[in-house]
Formats: C-alpha cells, structure tokens, sequence
C-alpha cells in the first residue's frame, strides 16, 4: 500500500485540476488553495498551520514577479511544492556511521508505535545498503519480541541478540551491545518495551539505557496515526533525549500522516525513515521534497522547481544589474536582499562569495540580518507607490504610518531609509562599483 494513499488523493486530485485548467488566474489559484486547505485538514494537520500556508501560497501567487519564460502554472507549482516541503520539515540528515564503529542505535516509543517492526526494517535497510548490522532485543515484558525478530532477521543474515527470561533490560542491552562490538558490526540497532509505560517512565528508562550503552543515536519511534498528537511525544523526547531523530509508522493506513509529519517539524525534530507497511520492506528515508512530490502526483515536479529557480536567478542578474549603476529604487534594493534569503540562510550564501571579513560575524548577527531583511520586506509593502520611488517625501508622520502598517518600529523604517541612502551613495563610487563587478565575476 502507498503511503500517500490518503493524504495523497485529494491534494492530488486538487493539484492536477488546477495544472488542467485553461489559465493559473486568480480563480484557480483560490480553487487550488482551497483544494490544498481541505486535504491538509483531513490530515490533522494544525488549523493555524494550514491558514498560514493557505495564505502564504495565495500572497506568493499573486504577488511574486514572473521571472521570464516561467508559465504563471510552473510558477504557482513550484510555489505549492515549497510551500509544503516547508510544512514537512527540513531535509534530513542520513542515518549513517560517521566513522564510527559501531554505530549505536536505540529506538524508543511508548507501547505498539511499531519499535520491532522498525528494528527489523532499519536492520534490513542498512544491511541491503552493504552494512553489517546486529539486533539487540532489550524488551523483557514481551518474550515474543525477541523471536519475531529472530523469524525477521535471521534469513536476512542479520543476527539477533536476546536473553530470554532475564528481567533487566539495562543489562541485556550492556551486554548485547558488547557482543555485537566484538563481532566488528557496523550498526547496532536497540529495541526497547514500550509496555505499561507512561511517557514519564519511558523518558526515565530511556536515560539509565543511555547511560548504560551509550547510543549514537536515540531514535523516538512515533505511530503516525496519531495525528498532531505527534508533536507532543516529538517534543517531550527533544528535551530528554541529546541525540535525536524520529521515525514515524503506519503512514499507510491513516489520513493523519501529514498531521504527524507537520507538527514533529513544528518542533524542529528530524523525521528520518517512515514506515508504510508491516512487511520489512515497507519502510523508506523520508526526504520532505520527494514526499510532497509523490502527494501531488508529479515525480518530476522537482526539476520543474529547478527550471524556475534559475530563471528567477536570472532575474535577480538584471536587477543586480541596476543596483550596480546606482539607479536603484528602494524596491529594487529590499527585494534584491529578499531574494538573497529565499535562496538560503544568509551566512549560507555569503559564505559561497567568500567575502573578506564575513567569518567574523556570528551566527546571531546573520539571523539579526535576516531579520531585518524581514522587515524591511514588509515596511517597503506598507509604502505608497510616490513612496517608493520618491522616498525623499518620507515625512515623520508618514514615517508612523508606514511602521504601524508593516508592524514594525518608526526607528525598523528610518534605519531602511538611511541604509537605503548610503547604499545609493556607495553605489555612485565608481571604485565600490567596479570592485563588485570583480567580486562577481568570483562568485
Ligand atoms: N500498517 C502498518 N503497520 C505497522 C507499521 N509498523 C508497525 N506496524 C504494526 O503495528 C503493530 C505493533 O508493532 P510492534 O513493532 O510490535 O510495536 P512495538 O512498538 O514494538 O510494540 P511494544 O513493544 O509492545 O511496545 C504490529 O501489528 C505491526 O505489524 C507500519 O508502518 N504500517
Ligand atoms: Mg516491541
């Protein structure tokens, strides 16, 4: 069964009437956004979340410039397709040694999320991707855990350890773990019990098993059936846990996958497998693109956001291009230093140009730059045209004006219109002009 069966058919169904439709105006942009809005609801996922995208996609839509040789369709996909990768986190980082050996894994989760099953999949997955792997089956309330997955593993060639009948789960995993490393594996994944425990118990056991084995890697298992509820368990275990990633199951049999995916993401956890299915094979990386990619229907959809990123890029050379012979407008400037950020975090970008001087700021000074950018944004939204191209008129009052508008500070809107002065009067030196050309030509 497909994990996007639920979820999958609606947006889908959604996406690809608006694709068919003659023109992407304004009416199928809003029948879009509306197609979206359902199918995210019957996901579970947060109301406030789905207004905020629902929003965010209508804005972009309508408001973005079309970048040349881009169909307003292309574009308002590729804008969906961001729009809800976003909503599923960020890409993950791969499960994977780092050099060192063994790679200790424990998975956790509270009674039935499907830690056994996850066990045999992971083991399964890393040893079809060339590792050599061991099971340690630490759950002594259910004896039957550690022959499910003997039957699993075994014709797999991955080798399990238990003791059947001994009752400290810390000292099966002490010793599980050991022979394992003995044995020169890979990967050592941990199944832990889940019986009888409230979320308190589980956070307790997991911190003496940590202490005990040390993991690499504590991974949260998470029944995605449980909708937005999963936000709650992802958080709880972010504070208890030091390393941490999550792996989200039964994707295929419940509508509620994308209320799992979003809220864990809401919590800055990373989401790195998914299982949708029983069987060992049905268990895949979760990787948020090629997700949103499947639930509308369109594999390629990726390449098509690739095609519309460069041209936007080009667009921005042309803009680039006015900046550098000074004859900017304050539109011009703000949306140059917006574009810059939606190709990235900032420190990101800079750091590709090598700038002198820019490994001296830190990580605070780019997300107050970030910030700023941010406001910035919103106080050039709030302005009148005559504003905009004629910033010299910007009197106090309508200084008040434009920061109660954009939500911003009256001081947010002098600092724009200084620094917008200054970058004009830079912009005017022949020198400054000519050594960002050669910076360019660099990058
Ligand atoms: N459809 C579906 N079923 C799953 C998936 N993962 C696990 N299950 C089922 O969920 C049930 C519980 O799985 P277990 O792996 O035993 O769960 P557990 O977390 O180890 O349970 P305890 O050890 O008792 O806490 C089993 O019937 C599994 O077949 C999945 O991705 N899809
Ligand atoms: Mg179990």
């Amino acid at each position: 069964m497909s994990a996007f069966s639920s979820l999958g058919k609606t947006l889908k169904e959604a996406f690809q009437r608006f694709l068919a439709s003659p023109s992407a105006d304004r009416n199928a942009v809003e029948e879009l956004v509306r197609g979206v809005q359902r199918s995210l609801l019957v996901a579970d996922v947060r109301v406030e979340l789905v207004s905020k995208l629902s929003e965010r996609i209508k804005e972009r839509a309508l408001a973005e410039k079309l970048p040349p040789g881009v169909s307003r369709k292309d574009h308002v996909a590729k804008i969906v397709y961001e729009e809800l990768t976003s909503l599923l986190g960020r890409k993950p980082v791969k499960l994977s040694p780092d050099g060192k050996k063994p790679y200790v894994v424990m998975l956790l989760g509270i009674q039935g999320t499907g830690k056994t099953t996850t066990a045999a999949k992971l083991a399964n997955y890393l040893k079809t991707s060339g590792y050599k792997v061991g099971v340690v089956c630490a759950d002594t309330y259910r004896p039957a855990a550690y022959v499910q997955l003997q039957q699993l593993l075994k014709p797999r060639g991955v080798e399990v350890y238990g003791e059947p009948g001994v009752s400290d789960p810390v000292e099966i995993a002490r010793r599980g773990v050991e022979f394992f490393r003995t044995m020169g594996v890979d990967f050592i994944i941990v199944d832990t019990a889940g019986r009888h425990r409230s979320q308190e118990e589980l956070m307790d056991e997991m911190r003496r098993l940590g202490k005990a084995i040390q993991p690499d890697e504590n991974i949260l298992v998470i029944d995605g059936t449980i909708g937005q509820q999963a936000g709650v368990h992802a958080a709880a275990f972010h504070e208890a846990a030091p390393v941490g990633s999550i792996i989200i199951t039964k994707l295929d049999t419940s509508a509620k996958g994308g209320g799992a995916l979003s809220a864990v993401a809401e919590t800055g956890a990373v989401v790195k497998f998914i299982g949708v299915g029983e069987a060992v094979e049905d268990f895949e990386p979760f990787n948020p693109g090629g997700y949103v990619a499947s639930l509308l229907g369109m594999p390629d959809i990726e390449s098509l956001v690739e095609r519309v990123r460069t041209a936007e890029v080009e667009m921005d050379e042309e803009r680039m291009k006015t900046i550098l012979t000074g004859r900017f407008t304050l539109e011009d400037m703000v949306s140059q230093l917006s574009s810059l950020t939606k190709l990235g975090p900032l420190k990101k970008i800079l750091g590709k140009l090598s700038l002198p001087g820019m490994d001296a700021l830190s990580d605070t000074e780019f997300e107050k730059a970030e910030e700023r950018i941010k406001k910035w944004t919103a106080v050039v939204k709030s302005m009148t045209a005559k504003e905009k191209q004629e910033p010299a008129i910007i009197d106090s009052s309508r200084i008040r004006r434009i920061a109660r508008g954009a939500g911003v500070s009256e001081r947010d809107v002098r600092e724009l219109l200084k620094s917008f002065q200054a970058s004009r009067k830079m912009m005017k030196d022949r020198k400054i002009r000519q050594i960002l050309r050669q910076g360019r030509g660099r990058a």
